[in-house]
């Protein structure tokens, strides 16, 4: 039940693992679908890979029973133990299924009925079709600012089945359409750091570890949770950096490093690493980096040299910092005000900043907040002030909880993978946005759909939101990522038709139009690195299993729909899936020669061990090469170096995104002067036990986290106590923008004042449509509210939220209704046997 429970050790995993193979390999499973013939599969392991690591699965006569790790990954996560689930589970969507009205009026359906659930099952050319006539009808009436597709950036792992780059060939091959700009992960970081560092950051390589275990003294993890973020990556981990974490861990424990995690919770990594802890309120950081540049100012402590050489704008910034422009010094007695620390405190830790080498790892929560562009630009300022930018274990970096941030990168070649058509020829339909915007930021989805034609400020552009018709979503579950999800069942019904493509039976889904079930990646062949940052090796991911029921690939429902258009052989470019497969490959060996790194011809490795590890690379330093000359390597930023000071951003004059990094108050913050009708900040991090929504439906590996049925609710014992709520009771957790039923965990890391609910839990609705009804399972997105960061990032401020929470009164809870797909209906409207 601890979500701080973090278990590196290999042994240990193996025996946590779920007993799911043996049952189900007896008697006959109702979630299996018989798409194999018996026999025809002896028992075999097969490798495969996810997010969530690399895998050998053993299948017999056809049936995945059991799943153990791959012998290359010293160690792995446990969420290994949900990956066979996503395969077969209740929610697993089955068949092509159609909203029973929208089957019957189209584009005049009743759009209220979103949501209900009742959906109709038809073939997969009724479904194409269908798709189809509607994206001619919507081109065709609309123009391309009719049409939108959502961001399919967590798709199944694989070069050649990428679900986003099946739709973008697809659908480009039929015409243009509005997409997206950013993400809800880093949207604020990804606008402003490269106006002051030059670069995007958060998805770039780090300093490597070994050099930080060498040089730094004390390493600030500022609202970062490496030990749980690490487990999951992008393309297939390695999970490498535990190894060099482990060694931080033992260097803390000799006395040899500090840690400091600056977090009002402890996180599992302040718990695993046995490290210090600066508790600080929620969304204050940026009030605590202003009072430790304060003081090392007031101190004399920064490093003038590093500030006049690598820098812009710090004059600017002064009078700010000093209280010259606005009467308030940003001195540590005023941030202690704030942040619920005492002034000593602060003063200590600023002098500890400059006592040694020390490390900066920011992570990305306190960036998706009203006005998180402001704390990345801050700890830029501060790591400025410190002076070690570009020095081994020293400076500032955001990717150190992300795609093994801080391996060592090999020199191996880096495949490329399913991309655009090569010398495609014109699109059916000339792109046609009507003066609208072509992309909007991820997150101002709703918005949109709710505003068409409003202009909108965005990093120095004027947006104006498309007028959409139809939403087209692939490898992305919009009904847990967007927030403030009674504002989006509203918003949703002026959709006239959306798509959705799923292996699971998503909330999105419920709420779509067209569902089109396409395989996991269990049920394809591919390949994919090992090893996002370090990209160790490459290896192949196998087939486990054959297509369940009636799924297809991304790839093939696509080419279904251009072969409506005449289009199918220029999508397939006259490849099947190992073709595709071996094609990318043969990249791969082209590449690798140029590099001196030579890999063995396909038939070999995809015969044979289907692994190859790359030679190891070099340790490296993040902005060493700025650092060293940096004249001849500037920043990608306007005057090349640090801007403290940015007259790009002071010259969109955004009263929300100043200048220079400001603290200002965010549009809703408990232990603020005035007292909240709702008292508790509302977390919604990311889950120990998921990928967001992924593995939510795995039902037994739910069953291990999930309490009373629902999502965890985490709260200190002084917020239970005062509310008479015990653990594992039922809470109702609500707000005025809406409610949901959660599962109560009391739990020591939690300080008063402060409680989670992980996103990524699906959104169970009571009254399945209704906006403002009560979420029975948990999704903490229903709760949070759905405003951008500013006017320049327009990014999400999902962790910008207030609650209240009591205990569930009523003596039956309502059930959870979000796992189990859709209710069949016929045609006719009566229930399907
Ligand atoms: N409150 C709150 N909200 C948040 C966040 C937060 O911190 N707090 N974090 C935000 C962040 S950082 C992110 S990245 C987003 C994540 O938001 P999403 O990317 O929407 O989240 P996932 O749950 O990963 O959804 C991916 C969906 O794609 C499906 N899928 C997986 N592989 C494939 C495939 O190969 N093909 C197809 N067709 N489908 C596939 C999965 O079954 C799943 O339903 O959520 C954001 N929302
Ligand atoms: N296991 C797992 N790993 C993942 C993911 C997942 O879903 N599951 N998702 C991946 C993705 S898409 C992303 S974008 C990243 C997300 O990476 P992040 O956004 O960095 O991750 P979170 O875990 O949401 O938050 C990190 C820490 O921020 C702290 N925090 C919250 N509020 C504050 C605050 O006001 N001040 C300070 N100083 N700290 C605060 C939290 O307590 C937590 O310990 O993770 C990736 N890794
Ligand atoms: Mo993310």
């Amino acid at each position: 039940m601890d979500i701080h429970e973090f278990n590196p050790s290999r042994r240990r995993f193996l025996s946590g693992m779920l007993a799911v193979g043996a049952a189900s390999a007896l008697a006959p499973n109702p979630l299996i679908s018989k798409v194999w013939a018996a026999g025809e599969n002896p028992a075999q392991w097969i490798q495969s890979g996810s997010h969530f690591g690399a895998f050998e699965a053993k299948v017999v006569n056809g049936e995945w029973t059991e799943t153990r790790p791959f012998k290359h990954d010293k160690y792995p996560c446990d969420m290994l133990n949900a990956v066979r689930e996503v395969v077969y589970n209740p929610s697993r969507v089955r068949y092509p299924m159609v909203r029973l009205d929208w089957l019957r009026k189209r584009e005049k359906s009743d759009r209220s009925q979103r949501g209900d659930n009742r959906f109709v099952r038809v073939s997969w050319d009724q479904a194409l079709d269908l798709f189809y006539e509607e994206l001619e009808r919507v081109q065709k009436t609309y123009g391309s600012s009719g049409v939108f597709t959502g961001l399919a950036d967590w798709q199944m792992v694989g070069k050649y089945h990428k679900a986003g780059g099946a739709m973008d060939r697809g659908l480009g091959l039929h015409g243009s359409y509005v997409t997206t700009v950013g993400d809800y992960s880093a949207a604020a970081a990804q606008v402003i750091l490269p106006h002051v560092i030059g670069s995007l950051e958060v998805y770039e390589q780090q300093t490597s570890l070994p050099l930080v275990i060498q040089n730094s003294n004390t390493i600030v993890l500022w609202g970062c949770d490496p030990i749980k973020n690490l487990q999951i990556e992008f393309l297939v981990p390695d999970h490498d950096a535990f190894g060099y974490w482990q060694q931080i861990k033992e260097a803390v424990a000799q006395g040899k490093m500090r840690v400091i995690s600056v977090d009002p919770v402890r996180s599992k990594s302040q718990n695993y690493l046995g490290c210090e802890q600066l508790a600080l309120r929620p969304q204050t950081d940026v009030a605590l980096m202003l009072a430790l540049a304060h003081t090392l100012y007031e101190e004399k402590l920064y490093d003038t040299a590093f500030i006049n050489d690598y820098t812009v704008g710090f004059e600017q910034f002064l009078p700010y910092l000093l209280g010259e422009s606005d009467k308030q010094p940003k001195n540590a007695e005023w941030a202690a005000q704030i942040c619920g620390l005492t002034a000593e405190q602060i003063r200590d830790f600023a002098r500890l900043l400059v006592k040694g080498r020390t490390q900066f790892m920011g992570g990305w929560c306190v960036q998706r907040m009203h006005h998180g562009e402001q704390y990345p630009w801050m700890l830029v300022v501060l790591a400025s002030m410190v002076g070690q930018i570009g020095l081994p274990g020293g400076g500032v970096g955001f990717g150190w909880h992300y795609n093994g941030g801080g391996t060592v990168t090999s020199t191996g070649p880096v495949l490329s993978g399913l991309g655009g058509i090569a010398n495609p020829p014109p699109a059916k339909y000339k792109a046609d946005f009507r003066g609208a915007s072509e992309h909007i930021p991820t997150s101002r989805i709703v918005d949109c759909l709710l505003e068409p034609g409003k202009k909108v400020a965005f990093n120095g552009e004027t947006l104006t939101w498309p007028d959409i018709k139809m939403a087209i979503y692939s490898a992305a579950n919009p009904f847990h990522a967007q927030q403030d999800r009674n504002r989006m069942i509203k918003a949703w019904k002026k959709l006239e038709t959306v798509v959705v493509l799923d292996h699971q039976w998503t909330a999105s889904c419920r709420f779509a139009d067209i569902v089109l079930p396409v395989t996991t990646r269990f049920e394809r062949n591919d390949i994919e690195q090992f090893g996002t940052h370090s990209n160790k090796g490459l290896m192949a991911l196998h087939q486990i299993v054959k297509p369940q029921y009636e799924a297809r690939h991304d790839f093939d429902v696509f080419a279904g729909l251009c072969k409506r258009f005449d289009k199918e052989a220029v999508y397939r470019e006259n490849r099947d899936e190992m073709q595709w497969i071996q094609a990318l490959y043969d990249e791969g060996v082209k590449m690798g020669a140029s590099l001196g790194v030579s890999l063995p011809d396909f038939t070999t490795f995809w015969q044979g061990e289907g692994y190859i590890e790359y030679p190891a690379g070099q340790p490296w330093v993040r902005h060493g090469e700025f650092r060293d000359q940096p004249d001849l390597n500037p920043l990608g930023t306007p005057s090349g170096l640090i801007e403290i000071y940015s007259k790009t951003i002071a010259g969109f004059a955004y009263e929300d995104c100043p200048g220079h990094p400001v603290w200002m108050e965010p549009f809703e913050r408990n232990h603020a002067a005035k007292k909240n009708k709702y008292p508790l900040h509302l977390q919604s991090c990311h889950p120990d036990k998921r990928l967001h929504s992924q593995l939510c439906s795995s039902e037994a590996f739910r069953n291990t986290y999930a309490v009373a049925g629902r999502e965890p609710l985490y709260i200190s014992a002084q917020d239970a106590t005062a509310r008479g709520l015990k653990a594992g009771d039922i809470a109702r957790v609500f707000n005025d923008r809406g409610q949901v039923l959660a599962g109560v965990v009391i739990s020591p890391d939690f300080t008063p004042g402060v409680i989670r609910i992980h996103e990524g839990a699906w959104y169970s609705p009571q009254e399945g449509g209704k906006a403002g009804t009560l979420c029975t399972y948990g999704d903490p997105n229903v709760l949070s509210a759905d405003i951008g960061t500013s006017q320049l990032a327009q990014g999400p401020s999902a962790h910008t939220v207030l609650v209240e929470v009591e205990r569930y009164q009523q003596k039956k809870a309502p059930p959870v209704t979000a796992f189990g797909g859709p209710e069949t209906v016929k045609e006719e409207g009566g229930s399907a046997a």
